[in-house]
């Protein structure tokens, strides 16, 4: 009998990139999306199969994760072996604007999928992945940070994650249901959303060289992150959850860098080198060669409270899950800009 999984959050990039890699492992894949005015499947587009077929590997459901009656009607449906719990209100910025919101979907929508896994008896039989986040952290000041570091969330989205978190420690220990976090650390890919800062950079870096927009606004260039690639990580979710035991593991590269060497790193790409001048919100990204603007500060883009640094130690995942990333930052960045250029040259119908 092949295992049956249930990913919430499928049209997002992780829910992408793991329906695929379950589906080459051989499972019958379940994904909840939300209705949406327009087309918000083009990430799963290329799983699509058709319903007609006796076989059918990946199916497409309604939900929300602030929906409960509908999420556990989903779960006794499908009656997965296990269930990745990717959806979310991810934007960290956004969480500032939407923080209720983020609350009920991020937060109690963990605690109703475990919910649903109690009320239907499948304590035993469903095994559960919660996307929990390097954002947990903070401000925290061990470094790099691990399992054992305590937590400072910084935002609505950390807050609302922290709930989450330990709903499913507590649901572990309360009922024995094989819960797990992972904690993650920025993952990316170019599948990632476009107001995220990697995507907004390489997506703005190809557009600028391509004459389609003049410069990039950005925010706490300064800020530091440990980016790795999303393909990677979801392979991470999954060993998790085939460990005999549940547990809380990070997933990192332990290597940093800065939201600036993001920025260079891309322009470098197209050969442009970029020379920094001025200071604080004055400071701008010049082309070396002509001189040109391409890069401003707009404060519009700080927020409230930031986390300037992250940094994980994933030796318990690498122990324990035989996990490693297998994507350098280099590698990642110039993934990234090929797929941006390539979309911004058929927009221009460069390329067929
Ligand atoms: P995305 O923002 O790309 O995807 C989020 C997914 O959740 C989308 O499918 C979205 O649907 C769905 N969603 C949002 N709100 C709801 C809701 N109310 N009901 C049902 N579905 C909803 O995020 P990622 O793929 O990058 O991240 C996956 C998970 O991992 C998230 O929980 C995120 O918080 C967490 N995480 C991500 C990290 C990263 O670096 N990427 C690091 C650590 C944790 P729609 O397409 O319709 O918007
Ligand atoms: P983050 O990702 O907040 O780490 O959350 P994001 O890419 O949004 O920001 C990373 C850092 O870059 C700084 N920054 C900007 N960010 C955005 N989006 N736009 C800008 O113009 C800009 N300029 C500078 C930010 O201030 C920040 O310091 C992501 C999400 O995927 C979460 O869901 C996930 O939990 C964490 O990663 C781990």
């Amino acid at each position: 009998m092949r295992k049956r999984a249930l990913i919430t959050g499928v049209t997002g990039q992780d829910g992408a990139y793991l329906a695929a890699f379950l589906l080459k492992q051989g499972y019958e894949v379940h994904g909840v999306k939300r209705r949406s005015s327009s087309f918000n499947t083009g990430r799963v587009d290329h799983l699509y199969q058709d319903p007609h077929e006796p076989e059918i590997g990946f199916v497409l459901h309604f939900g929300d994760m602030t929906d409960s009656t509908n999420l556990i009607r989903l779960v006794q449906e499908v009656q997965p072996d296990e269930i990745y719990n990717l959806a979310a209100q991810s934007h960290v910025q956004v969480s500032f604007d939407t923080a209720e919101y983020t609350a009920n979907a991020d937060g109690v929508g963990a605690l109703r999928i475990l919910e649903a896994i109690r009320l239907l008896g499948l304590t035993k039989t469903t095994r559960y992945y919660q996307a929990s986040t390097s954002e947990l952290y903070g401000l925290a000041q061990e470094r790099p940070q691990r399992e054992t570091t305590p937590f400072y969330p910084r935002s609505p989205y950390a807050v609302a994650k922290l709930y989450a978190y330990w709903i499913t420690v507590n649901y572990r220990e309360a009922y024995g249901i094989h819960a797990s976090n992972g904690i993650l650390f920025n993952h990316e890919s170019p599948l990632r959303g476009e107001t995220f800062v990697t995507r907004k950079i390489s997506r703005g870096v190809a557009a600028i060289h391509e004459g389609l927009q003049d410069k990039l606004y950005m925010g706490n260039i300064d800020s530091v992150r440990d980016w790795g690639h999303a393909r990677d990580y979801v392979e991470g979710m999954w060993r998790m959850v085939q460990q005999d035991n549940p547990s809380d593991y990070v997933l990192a590269t332990g290597q940093t860098h800065s939201v600036r060497e993001f920025i260079e790193l891309c322009f470098a790409h197209v050969g442009t080198t970029l020379c920094w001048e001025g200071k604080g919100v004055e400071e701008r990204g010049v082309d070396a060669k002509s001189g040109r603007v391409l890069v401003e500060i707009d404060p519009r883009y700080f927020r409230p409270t930031e986390v300037e640094y992250l940094c994980g130690d994933a030796s318990k995942a690498r122990n324990q899950l035989g996990w490693t990333p297998a994507t350098s930052f280099q590698d990642l960045v110039a993934e990234m800009m090929r797929s941006d250029m390539a979309s911004i040259a058929r927009k221009c119908g460069h390329v067929e």
